[in-house]
């Protein structure tokens, strides 16, 4: 497995419809593990393709320690309203407060291309609909009002600093830090 780049606010790629996966093979397997490799690393609960440098309908998720993968997802349906903070691998150390559909039915295909359903709420949902948006071009901050958007990237140029880089790598220290809490716990 592989760690990934990953892309950060400014690269076009982030801004891009993906295409339709039309076979789950083992390319598409093996960017699935790479992803989760990468999001683990990262610590971040999700991970669209579009983030890795892929212009690809493949999402994954972990979620109160259980995985998901989603390919080709859709929302079939959504219901209620809640708001929450969320964040983005993407645009690190920004946040904002997001109104999402507090319940959704989502259909995708799995690791194996098998067709599958998905009811969720609260966090979940949350997860599904900001990862289902990257693979539309999508991203957290277009959802805030005009004040705390230009907070948000104003914010973000600065952290920047004049760094013109277009991705970002996961440091092997980060991941062998990880590694050792993870043997602590
Ligand atoms: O790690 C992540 N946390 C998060 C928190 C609230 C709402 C959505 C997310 S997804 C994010 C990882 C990411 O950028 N996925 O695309
Ligand atoms: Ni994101």
């Amino acid at each position: 497995m592989s760690l990934l780049d990953i892309y950060v606010l400014g690269a076009p790629i982030l801004r891009q419809e993906t295409r339709v996966v039309e076979k789950v093979d083992d390319g598409v397997r093996r960017l699935i593990d790479d992803m989760f490799e990468t999001m683990y690393a990262a610590k971040g609960i999700g991970l669209a393709a579009p983030q890795v440098g892929r212009s690809e309908r493949v999402a994954v998720i972990d979620i109160d320690q259980k995985p998901y993968v989603i390919v080709n997802p859709e929302i079939l349906q959504r219901e209620g309203t809640q708001r929450a903070e969320e964040g983005c691998l993407s645009i690190p150390e920004i946040y904002g407060d997001v109104d999402r559909a507090a319940h959704v039915h989502v259909k995708a295909l799995d690791r194996n291309g098998e067709a599958f359903e998905l009811q969720a709420d609260e966090l979940l949902a949350r997860c599904l609909q900001h990862e289902i948006d990257h693979l539309h071009g999508r991203l957290f901050i277009d959802y805030l009002g005009l004040l705390k958007r230009r907070a948000a990237i104003s914010k973000w140029e600065k952290l920047r600093k004049g760094d013109k880089s277009l991705t970002r790598t996961i440091s092997p220290r980060e991941v062998a830090e990880q590694h050792t809490r993870d043997e602590e716990l």
